[in-house]
């Protein structure tokens, strides 16, 4: 913690750590130096809890927005080893329950993590641009960001457009290597889970891809009318409960994967169109891994989504449609009998809202 208002905080016996409050692509979360938060787990989560205002629907008492979008947290740090230049941990924080999990990735927080870096001083900008290794320590593989640093310092604003977020702002672009797991976690292009054809696929992100029609909706229903159907919320978690197990991640009643992404025919000109749910809310876009892990489904042969979706003859960019336009996710992918991607990438953008010091809500009520 830094500033006088951290010092005062520290006068007055409450708790105040430094936190970077950031857009990262559609989502928006609280970003920390790992050093700035304890080392334990259990400690940093209830720690987190408190700062985020969980366990409570409005989040009200503290910085998270209410949602599994904008309850999210960013912890950064120098990476001990030679392949990537910061670690970044990602912690989804419950909005309604007391809970904290580091079971996901998020690959839009994933965009202001560079920005972060630098301005916190772990990364040496370039003079025009920068290149931040990233390890992704939920799953242990890496990602590549760029952009801009005119002089040394990072800009936010800048023409790149992203959907489901207003105006413009900088870009960022995000390249993902070859990860460390199995695309088709089954072993399978196809499985039949509670009587439903599925293909479970993993490229950044555990997602199951079924056609919209075999749960009888059109998958161009809003994200509201789609998390007020009582019916399909009970087929949805039939489904995943099962495709857990079959994708060797356990019981998952209580964990947020896997993702589950209803798949159409494509509305606008891109490949496909989704209603992706994560799991329980419908997300009012798409996740940054999940549109790169239906992207890789739709590029798997004899997958759920080839028949649903309209592949581009020529080119490596697939438009992936959601609900608020699309995301654009290039991906390299060797076709072979068992299929392997080389390479994704997408741009995002990102934006400091605010740095300062937070006042996490205190573990006891003060007696007046
Ligand atoms: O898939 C939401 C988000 C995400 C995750 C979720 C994400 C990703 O949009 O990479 O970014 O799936 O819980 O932030």
């Amino acid at each position: 913690m830094n500033g006088d208002d951290a010092a005062g905080a520290a006068e007055a016996g409450a708790e105040a750590i430094r936190c970077m409050l950031m857009r990262g692509g559609t989502s928006k979360g609280a970003y920390f130096l790992a050093e700035d938060l304890p080392v334990d787990p259990g400690a940093r989560d209830e720690l987190l809890l408190r700062v985020m205002g969980s366990p409570d629907p409005r989040q009200i008492d503290g910085l998270g927005g209410a949602h599994p979008l904008t309850s999210k947290v960013a912890v950064v740090s120098a990476s001990p080893g030679p392949e990537a230049d910061i670690d970044y941990l990602f912690l989804q924080v419950a909005v309604t329950r007391a809970e904290v999990t580091d079971r996901q990735n998020c690959g839009n927080l994933l965009a202001g993590v560079g920005p972060f870096a630098v301005e916190r001083g772990l990364v040496h900008p370039g003079e025009a641009e920068t290149t931040v290794r990233i390890r992704m320590r939920n799953t242990g593989d890496l990602a590549v960001a760029n952009f801009r640093t005119p002089g040394g310092r990072v800009v936010y604003s800048g023409s790149a457009e992203i959907s489901d977020v207003p105006g413009t702002a900088a870009p960022v672009l995000i390249e993902f290597p070859p990860g460390h797991g199995p695309l088709l976690p089954t072993g399978r292009v196809r499985d039949t889970v509670a009587d439903v054809p599925v293909t479970c696929v993993d490229n950044g992100m555990p997602t199951v891809l079924i056609a919209a029609s075999s749960l009888e909706v059109t998958g161009y229903e809003t994200p509201r009318d789609l998390e007020e159907d009582p019916a399909l919320a009970d087929r949805l978690r039939e489904i995943r409960l099962e495709a857990g197990r079959l994708m060797g991640l356990g019981d998952v009643e209580h964990t947020t994967v896997p993702k589950l992404s209803l798949l159409a025919p494509p509305r606008d000109g891109g490949a496909v169109m989704t209603r992706t749910f994560i799991p329980a809310r419908c997300h009012t876009s798409i996740g940054v891994l999940g549109a790169a892990s239906v992207a890789a489904g739709l590029r798997t042969k004899g997958s759920v989504g080839e028949d649903i979706a309209q592949l581009p003859t020529a080119g490596n960019t697939l438009r992936i449609e959601h609900p608020a336009g699309f995301l654009d996710v290039e991906i390299d992918i060797e076709t072979a009998a068992v299929p392997v991607v080389r390479r994704t990438a997408v741009v995002r953008t990102a934006r400091k809202i605010f740095d300062g010091t937070v006042f996490p809500r205190p573990v006891h009520t003060p007696s007046a």
